[in-house]
């Protein structure tokens, strides 16, 4: 088995990057890839294109120690690792594109017994897909090792870490390592041992691509019991926060909390991936998906009570990002919410608070009744305070400023 000096990330976003900065930190050769020039340029000069702690510390050393390069370019290496997004389709099967365009930069650059890692959510059967590609486009090349031709090695190595903690978990989570061979499978294990403390479990790729895909799945049915349990509670004129907290007293009871729908590229998006390949069979996973997918509309609706009659009412919405004290708006409930709300009352005001932005997500802009404003005249301006995520700084927040408005907290932080 070939040693693996030199690792090519292809993809430099939320997990390429983080990836990329922990291999190079342990001396590794690597050589981070994406198409986007601007977060190319960001990192040659030791710099992150996004917002995560201590990415940035760990990108900057590792490009001033010579190990770390960003290109637009893939080259030659003796290990790729794809870590590419994996959206869906209209019909929510997975659009495996941007997956395809990285084998094809690969595929000219290989030269046999490299190996290569597919790290983005899949559905399952997509390592093998991507196994496939790379043959189709290098018919000298073979998954077999029996084949006497040069083998190409390929595994599914699910990333598992939690935005906000990245460069935490990613050294101390344990990994599930699928190979379309064993021996591909040890080889990613090997690699990624290199800076992984925790666990490595051995599995094929199809297993582990449904491994990842069922963690947040199973977290997503539990936030929708959550969910599901904050409108019964509204209806029965209870407070679901006290109620959550009194039934987790029990050993075996652990509810997650509601909010305003689940948001980020993960827990939305992966639960229709295992749907789309047992439709028949995947009734409760399909419908938490629906009952999360609903929360936003109920929210709205609350919304709209308060503010019917009202005229010129200004509504002061907090929190854009999909969940606390990050920036990163994808998928995000809050988002949407705030669109909507925009939309359907055309009248009301809203002053948009989000301190992780500079300017409002194209979602919002352009929009004469929405605007990015300081937390404290946000809710001063305002008839009715949405709170939308829990970040600290809302948490913290002078509890005086709320006296005499009507309040609307998808997030239990002000109970
Ligand atoms: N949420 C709730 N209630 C809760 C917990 C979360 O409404 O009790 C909401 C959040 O506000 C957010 C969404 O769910 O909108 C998702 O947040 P999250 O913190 O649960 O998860 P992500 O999307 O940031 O990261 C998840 C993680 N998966 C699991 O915890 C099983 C992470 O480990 C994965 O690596 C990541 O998905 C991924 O990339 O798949």
């Amino acid at each position: 088995m070939k040693e693996l000096k030199s690792v090519a990330v292809i993809g430099l976003g939320y997990i390429g990057l983080p990836t990329a900065a922990v291999l190079a930190g342990k001396g590794l050769n690597v050589i981070g890839v994406d198409v986007k020039e601007s977060s190319v340029e960001a990192i040659n000069r030791g710099e992150v294109p996004f917002v995560e702690p201590d990415l940035g510390e760990a990108v900057s050393k590792a490009v001033s120690a010579g190990t770390l390069k960003a290109t637009t370019d893939t080259p030659v290496a003796d290990a790729y690792i794809v870590a590419v997004p994996t959206p869906f389709n209209a019909d929510r099967t997975a659009d495996l594109s941007y997956i395809e365009a990285a084998a094809r930069s690969i595929a000219p650059q290989l030269t046999g017994d490299e190996l290569v890692i597919l790290e983005s959510t899949s559905p399952p059967g997509a390592t093998q897909h991507l196994g496939d590609y790379l043959i189709e486009l290098r018919p000298d090349l073979s998954l077999d090792t029996e084949s006497g031709k040069p083998v190409l090695h390929v595994a599914h190595c699910p990333e598992r870490v939690l935005p906000g903690r990245v460069m935490i978990e990613l050294v101390s989570n344990d990994r599930i390592v699928g190979g379309l061979t064993r021996e591909a499978a040890e080889m990613a294990r090997d690699l990624y041992s290199v800076f992984c403390e925790g666990d490595m479990h051995v599995t094929d790729a199809k297993t582990a691509e449904m491994a990842k895909l069922v963690e947040n799945s199973y977290r997503d049915v539990n936030i929708a019991f959550a969910n599901e349990l904050s409108v019964i509670s509204s209806r029965l004129g209870i407070d679901v926060w006290e109620l959550i907290e009194l039934a987790n007293h029990h050993p075996r009871v652990n509810i997650l909390q509601p909010g305003p729908g689940v948001g980020g590229h993960c827990i939305a998006v992966d639960p229709w991936f295992i749907v789309a390949a047992a439709p028949e069979d995947a009734k409760l996973i399909r419908q938490a998906r629906e009952t999360n997918d609903a929360k936003p509309e109920w929210v709205i609706n609350k919304v709209q009570e308060l503010v019917a009659g009202r005229t010129n009412a200004t509504v002061a919405a907090l929190g854009l990002a999909f969940k606390a004290d990050i920036d990163d708006l994808r998928e995000s409930p809050a988002i949407s919410i705030v669109a909507s709300l925009s939309e359907q009352l055309p009248e009301v005001r809203f002053s948009v608070v989000e301190p992780h932005v500079e300017d409002l997500p194209r979602a919002l802009m352009g929009r004469s009744n929405v605007s990015l404003t300081a937390t404290k005249d946000a809710i001063e301006q305002a008839d009715v305070v949405l709170l939308l995520v829990d970040h600290t700084a809302f948490k913290e927040l002078d509890r005086d400023l709320l006296a005499g408005k009507k309040v609307i907290d998808t997030r239990g932080v002000w109970r």
